[in-house]
Formats: structure tokens, C-alpha cells, sequence
């Protein structure tokens, strides 16, 4: 019986952790395959992502990271993006309880460090919108003076 026992003990937990393998390589698949990465002169650019927005041919915003891999200071100048009117850099600013957008400028990203864009803080703020703006979204990044070229994905905001 105890030997039984001990069998069975065995396969639940040779189950389990089989399962748990399955689980966590599964996961970091869908990390992997969802997450988009474009490197271009010497600057890496991650999970960009335009928000669907909730209203065809409306305003949205643009999110991701831009990290410089090269050794000398590197300043985004502007984003463009082919399925909006225009694109803008922002900051939101919050001062007590009030959240007001401010131009962000022309950032510089120091050497190894990265732009972050997220909800609350940078954003690109995406004018007028294409009214059938499709699955993706051809952007240009100007930085100094070369572009850098390819498309986000355009998805409703996740959480
Ligand atoms: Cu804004």
C-alpha cells in the first residue's frame, strides 16, 4: 500500500511539474511572439503600440520604449505616423489632483538609457486617425538626423 502510495505521490507530482513546464513555456511564448522589437542605428525599440481608437477617425495615443545602444546622446526630434494626421510628443503632469498633457520638447536619451511611453506619463499623442486604420501603423522615428521606419500594431489597450 505505501508503495502504491509512494507511486502515485510520484506521478501527481510528475504531472504537476510537467504541467508547470508546459505552463511557463507557454507564457513565454506568447511574450516572445507578442512582444515587437526593431533595432536600427544603434537604437532599439520596443513594444510599440497604438491604441485602437474607440471611435473611427478619432485622436488616440501611441505607447513603447526607445533605448539608445549606441555610445553618444541621442535626441528623438519627432514620430510620424501614416495612419493619423499628425503625431505629437507628450508628457502628462500631475500637480496636486490635476493632470494636464505638456509638450515634451525634443527628448535626449543618454547612452544605455531608454524613453519609456506609457499610460500617465510620455505619450505620443495621435491626432485624427485614419477612419479605417487597419492592423498596423507605419510610424517614422526621427532621431537627430536619420529616420527610423516600422509599423506598430494597432490594438485596444489592454487591462
Ligand atoms: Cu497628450
Amino acid at each position: 500500500m505505501p508503495a502504491a502510495l509512494k507511486i502515485f505521490a510520484n506521478e501527481v507530482t510528475r504531472g504537476c511539474a510537467s504541467r508547470y513546464l508546459v505552463c511557463v513555456i507557454s507564457i513565454f511564448l506568447l511574450l516572445a511572439c507578442g512582444r515587437q522589437k526593431h533595432s536600427e542605428n544603434g537604437l532599439e525599440f520596443r513594444d510599440w503600440l497604438v491604441v485602437k481608437p474607440v471611435v473611427a477617425g478619432a485622436g488616440t495615443v501611441a505607447y513603447g520604449t526607445i533605448r539608445n545602444t549606441s555610445a553618444t546622446p541621442r535626441t528623438l526630434q519627432k514620430v510620424e505616423l501614416a495612419c493619423a494626421e499628425s503625431a505629437e510628443l507628450h508628457e502628462t503632469v500631475t500637480t496636486g489632483d490635476r493632470a494636464r498633457m505638456l509638450p515634451l520638447g525634443t527628448p535626449v536619451i543618454a547612452p544605455g538609457e531608454t524613453l519609456v511611453f506609457a499610460p500617465g506619463a510620455k505619450h505620443i499623442m495621435v491626432m485624427r486617425t485614419q477612419k479605417d486604420v487597419g492592423e498596423t501603423c507605419n510610424a517614422v522615428f526621427t532621431v537627430d538626423a536619420s529616420a527610423a521606419r516600422f509599423a506598430i500594431p494597432v490594438r485596444p489597450r489592454e487591462n
